[in-house]
């Protein structure tokens, strides 16, 4: 299988994550995609290429202009205020406060934020846009008849709303990349969400649409981050009712109950027959994950790579989450090399 990567990620640097009360390194760090791309050259995946750019317009397709504008000056805007650490928002349109954009640095972040750990630094935009090419590029792979593609890149993309930064994501790379792949002409495209934390932000972007299937599995948000979405009974809206399929599972969820629950989501997205499957590939299911509670082994992986690789529908996988940071690389490679052998011939 194809990878794409670029040393752009490298830009996001951040320093702190406010986290149990502390600022601490951020678990999502650069370290994190270096054991991936480790992990490819020990099994010989494929091929390492470098992404092209692709502009703005296809990030425009997803994202709201004022949002795109914020994220693009949020870190000078920041420095101008005169603050020494990263921009991390201390306030938020809250239930019955007026949700009017603030003029001012502080305003903004609290009313661009859904989640404060996600602090922006100095090369935050430059490194998020760097991440939609490495997965337009993988995508754009699918198009040409690869059957399988991989996108390497960080920061993460699924909690990304079109308007909203969140959960260490800031521009959502697997709508953006599913959105291109419409563009593009395919009629019907799902993305499936296999990550720890539900993909709030890629749920909200296709919610009223019946074109773009969303299905995810994840922690339930009663337990776990982002907390105010991923409930079983958000099914989407208007012409999109029925094409959100969420399945929140409890604390402990081990592979039994988890691919289960893949299996009823496997199901869905094979009756709804999409010209690609996008899936958000966060590995932070895994056991020894540090701020998440499935006890998924690394085996459970492959297995779970060949029950997609079943469905024999072209598929980029784009990276999402993951922490417990040496043995992501064997997580998401496993995944992408059972894919491989249990495609249909
Ligand atoms: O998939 N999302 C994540 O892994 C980020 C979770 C952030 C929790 N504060
Ligand atoms: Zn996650």
């Amino acid at each position: 299988m194809i990878t794409v990567y670029s040393d752009s990620h490298l830009q996001r640097q951040a320093k702190t994550e406010l986290y149990g009360g502390q600022l601490i390194p951020p678990h999502e760090c650069p370290e994190r995609v270096g054991f991936v791309l480790d992990q490819i050259r020990t099994v010989a995946l494929g091929e390492v290429v470098a992404p092209v750019s692709f502009g703005m317009e296809p990030i425009r397709r997803v994202h709201d202009a004022q949002y795109l504008e914020f994220l693009e000056n949020a870190w000078k805007d920041w420095s101008a205020a005169g603050y020494k650490g990263e921009a991390i928002p201390t306030c938020w349109p809250a239930r019955r406060m007026v949700q009017k954009r603030p003029l001012q640095i502080d305003g903004k972040l609290g009313y661009y934020a859904a989640s404060s750990e996600s602090s922006i630094s100095e090369g935050t935009w430059l490194a998020a846009l760097g991440a939609v090419d490495v997965a337009l590029t993988a995508a754009q792979y699918l198009t040409q008849g690869h059957r399988g593609a991989f996108a390497l890149c960080r920061p993460p993309g699924h909690h990304a709303a079109s308007d909203l930064y969140c959960g260490y994501c800031f521009l959502n790379n697997a709508a953006i990349a599913a959105q291109w792949l419409r563009d593009f002409g395919a009629e019907r495209v799902a993305v499936l969400d296999v990550d720890f934390h539900h993909g709030n932000g890629t749920q909200d972007i296709f919610y009223d649409r019946s074109d773009v299937m969303f299905v995810s599995v994840h922690g339930d948000p009663a337990q776990a981050f982002p907390h105010f979405m991923g409930y079983a009974d958000e099914t989407g809206q208007g012409a999109g009712e029925g094409y959100t399929v969420n399945y929140p599972l409890p604390h402990g969820a081990d592979f039994g109950v988890w691919s289960e629950a893949l299996a009823d989501g496997l199901t869905k997205i094979a009756a709804f027959k999409p010209d690609y499957l996008v899936v958000s590939l966060g590995v932070d299911t895994f056991e020894r994950d540090p701020i998440s509670f499935f006890k998924l082994a690394s085996k459970d992986f492959s297995a779970y790579g060949e029950m997609i690789g079943r469905l024999g529908i072209p598929t980029l996988f784009v990276l999402e989450g993951g922490y417990a940071v040496a043995e992501i690389g064997v997580n998401a490679v496993n995944v992408l090399t059972a894919y491989e052998a249990a495609l249909p011939r």
